[in-house]
């Protein structure tokens, strides 16, 4: 920490301003930030923090920032009371409800307020009114991995990285991504850990790894099961695990061995040698191997059933909860505020239940896409009103002009956002809400068990909280009952009782409370989350829904189904240092650092279109094209044939040229990371 100037106070809080929740301190001079830095004490950081972090002053006190409710009308934005929006917002929806049913409305919380307390709110607020339309960024985040592990191990596992003596990355950038996740990688390879980093693109982590991988991508599954059938066939795997703890090792074994090497090096284009070189390193190092699926793997037609072939080999490792491998993940034990069980909904109807059931049966989630035909067409029910918070969609899902079409085509739109983004544009409604410094909450950090409290720095009158907001509302719809703390203090008091940790004692430890000591092979005494209990190989709940029983690969569409129309392949999506989605263009020092969108090629691409960097290129997918300036990228940084671009830039939304039909059959996910294009000098 730098020695704060007199009269300078210092608090402890977490950043929310990516979803690694560093320790920071927090210098307020009379109230207002003036510095934000590190807090040394808390485990998870150390006392680093990155751009990003620092930047939450340039969010708080952003001069575009918008600190008053509005509401829409024939003269354009009026600002209104906050009371008064409150009580329209809450008359319309009755209205809607009255004549449409309460499943009419619908609630869609994004990124910004992920995980935890806020999204459950969320959630709660849904039942208590009685819909089950309960939308989320998570249609196209992190539940496809989701999925695909707790379908093979009864959880999504915490990677224990410090300890590990393997670390093999499945499409993560963790450097842009998770800072703090490259220094527990980096502490590991300190102590002699190797890395070995999987990813069609040169990624910053790639560039630190002892094997680095270029497969095509969406042929993650087929790599997986070429290391398996190597593991097998070598006797390289746990038999002791695979004998007492699993089912379906016998269908798993017979399925790698009709896999030849030369499919699996023509679909992913890794060579045999260079899989046997990777798979020797993992056994070697076997138990204490993590395997990490990022958000490189969900993003394809084939992602859950990759993630699980990915997910398998824990249990050939043996690494499943054991130390340095994939930990079970052990929460404090807080309230559930969700009401799935005391108000279950699923009788209405939940949109996209019945076309991704299992989405819905691991979830309780809605799927967005499907949300947005269901808007336009009023089919199978009228969905007539949405309350957005913390989420951009008209930027950051897929095929963007729908999105646009269908909000816009709501009786009523309610967005809940610091700034006046693309889908705020588009709503009747704008309520300013209170940033991460402006909440308390609380946040587990499972890889050490501790739990912290974050503290509420600042407030604007009419920028409430997100408890406060759900309350209000609910409060003027009969749902009160469900919202009865007075407010967020009150609210984490409940959550904790059952833990027995006060607020008092979270309080007095900003660097985190441990909740329980770490334990390893917890499987051993408590079975496993799955139907049989046991690590599901092949999942007969999968088959009993029609699914493939075993994480069987399929090639993806480009390789399989190749239209000659549209013969490169897009990537989009891959994290930068700065930008959060749709989030932080507005920061000046940002935008002066990095200015705008661009499409990553490679020369030999480059070469064959007559493009050079910085020249506008257009690129064109099934549903529509987008012009984009180049930039072409050293050979060995992205496999040829493939492009990269990044989302959230509203100067060329790349959403406008991603399928929202080409999904998963399983999550539901769309297709953003391996997008038939065609690609024109302009
Ligand atoms: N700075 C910053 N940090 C962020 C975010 C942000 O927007 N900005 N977003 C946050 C969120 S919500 C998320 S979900 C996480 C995501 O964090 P990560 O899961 O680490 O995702 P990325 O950093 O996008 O890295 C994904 C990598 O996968 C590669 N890839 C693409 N397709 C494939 C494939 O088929 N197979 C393989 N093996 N690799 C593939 C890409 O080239 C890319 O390098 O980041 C979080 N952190
Ligand atoms: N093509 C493509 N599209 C993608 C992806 C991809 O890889 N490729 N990745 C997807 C992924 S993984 C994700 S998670 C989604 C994210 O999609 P979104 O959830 O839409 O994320 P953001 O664009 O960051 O929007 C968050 C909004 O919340 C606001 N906000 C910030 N803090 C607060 C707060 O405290 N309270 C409230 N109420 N609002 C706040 C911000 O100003 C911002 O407008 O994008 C997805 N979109
Ligand atoms: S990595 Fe950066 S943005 Fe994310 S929580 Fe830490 S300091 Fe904040
Ligand atoms: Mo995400």
């Amino acid at each position: 920490m730098r020695t704060p100037k007199p009269g300078i106070e210092v608090v402890q809080t977490l950043c929310r301003m990516c979803d690694d929740h560093c320790g920071i301190n927090v210098h307020l001079d009379g109230g207002s930030i003036v510095d934000i830095d590190g807090y040394a004490a808390h485990p998870w950081n150390k006392g680093r923090i990155c751009v990003k972090g620092r930047a939450a002053i340039d969010m708080v006190y952003a001069p575009d920032r918008i600190l008053k409710p509005m509401k829409k009308t024939e003269k354009g934005w009026q600002e209104i009371d906050l009371a008064q929006a409150l009580d329209e917002i809450a008359g319309k929806l009755r209205a809607i409800m009255e004549k449409d049913g309460d499943r009419a409305v619908g609630i869609w919380k994004g990124e910004a307020i992920g995980f935890a307390q806020q999204e459950d709110l969320a959630r709660r607020f849904c039942h208590a009114l009685g819909t089950p339309n309960y939308f989320s960024n998570d249609s196209e985040c992190y539940v496809g991995r989701y999925i695909g592990y707790s379908l093979v191990m009864g959880a999504l596992p915490v990677p224990d990285y410090a300890n590990s003596d393997c670390i093999v990355l499945w499409g993560a950038n963790p450097p842009y991504a998770h800072p703090n996740m490259t220094r527990a990688i980096m502490e590991a390879r300190q102590k002699g850990a190797k890395l070995i980093v999987i990813d069609p693109r040169l990624s910053a982590i790639a560039r630190r790894a002892d094997y680095y991988l270029p497969l095509k991508p969406g042929t993650d599954g087929v790599l997986a099961l070429g290391i398996i059938k190597l593991l097998i066939e070598n006797n390289w795997y746990d038999k002791d695990f695979v004998e007492q703890f699993s089912i379906g090792f016998e269908k798993l074994a017979r399925y790698t061995r009709q896999l030849t090497f030369e499919f699996v090096a023509d679909e992913t284009g890794i060579s045999r040698e260079l899989l046997e070189k990777v798979a020797t390193m993992i056994a070697r190092r076997a138990p204490r191997v993590v395997n990490y699926a990022g958000n490189g793997l969900e993003h394809h037609e084939n992602g859950v059933n990759n993630v699980r072939a990915v997910a398998c080999l824990d249990g050939l490792l043996g690494s499943l909860d054991h130390q340095g491998g994939n930990l079970l993940p052990e929460g404090a034990g807080l309230r559930n505020l969700t009401l799935y069980d005391e108000i279950p909904l699923q009788h209405l109807g939940p949109i996209g239940a019945d076309k991704y059931p299992v989405l819905y049966d691991f979830r309780q989630e809605c799927h967005t896409m499907t949300a947005m035909d269901t808007i336009l067409s009023g089919e199978p029910y009228p969905l007539r009103a949405m309350i957005i918070t913390a989420a951009n969609p008209a930027m950051t899902n897929p095929n963007s002009r729908k999105v646009v079409k269908a909000l816009e085509h709501l009786d009523l739109l309610v967005v809940r956002d610091l700034f006046m983004t693309e889908t705020a544009a588009l709503a009747d409604y704008f309520l300013p809400a209170a940033s991460f410094l402006e909440r308390s909450e609380l946040h587990e950090h499972r890889i050490y068990q501790i739990i912290n409290l974050t503290r509420k720095i600042l407030s604007y009158p009419s920028c409430q909280d997100e408890y406060q907001f759900w309350h209000d509302l609910a409060h003027r719809l009969g749902a009160g009952d469900y919202f009865p703390w007075k407010n967020e203090t009150e609210l984490n008091r409940w959550l904790l009782e059952p833990t027995g940790i006060s607020l008092e004692t979270l309080k007095a430890h900003p660097g985190g409370y441990r909740y329980g000591p770490i334990r390893y092979g917890k499987w051993r005494e408590k079975p496993l989350a799955t139907p049989s209990q046991k690590f599901e190989f092949v999942s007969a709940y999968l088959k009993g829904k029609g699914y493939p029983e075993l994480p069987e690969y399929r090639s993806p569409a480009y390789l399989a189904d190749r239209d000659e129309k549209y013969p490169y392949t897009l990537i989009t999506g891959a994290r930068k240092l700065l930008y959060y989605h749709s989030r932080n263009r507005n920061f000046p020092r940002f935008r002066k650092a990095v200015p705008g969108p661009e499409i990553e090629i490679h020369p030999s691409d480059a070469e064959e279109l007559g493009i050079a960097s910085g020249e506008p290129v257009r690129v064109t997918s099934k549903i529509g094209s987008l012009d984009i300036p180049a930039s072409v990228v050293e050979t060995s940084e992205i496999v040829p044939g493939f492009f990269q671009i990044t989302h959230g830039w509203k100067e060329a939304n790349v959403n406008l040229i991603t399928p929202d039909a080409a999904n998963d059959p399983i999550s539901g996910f769309p297709l953003l990371k391996a997008i038939p294009v065609r690609i024109e000098k302009l």
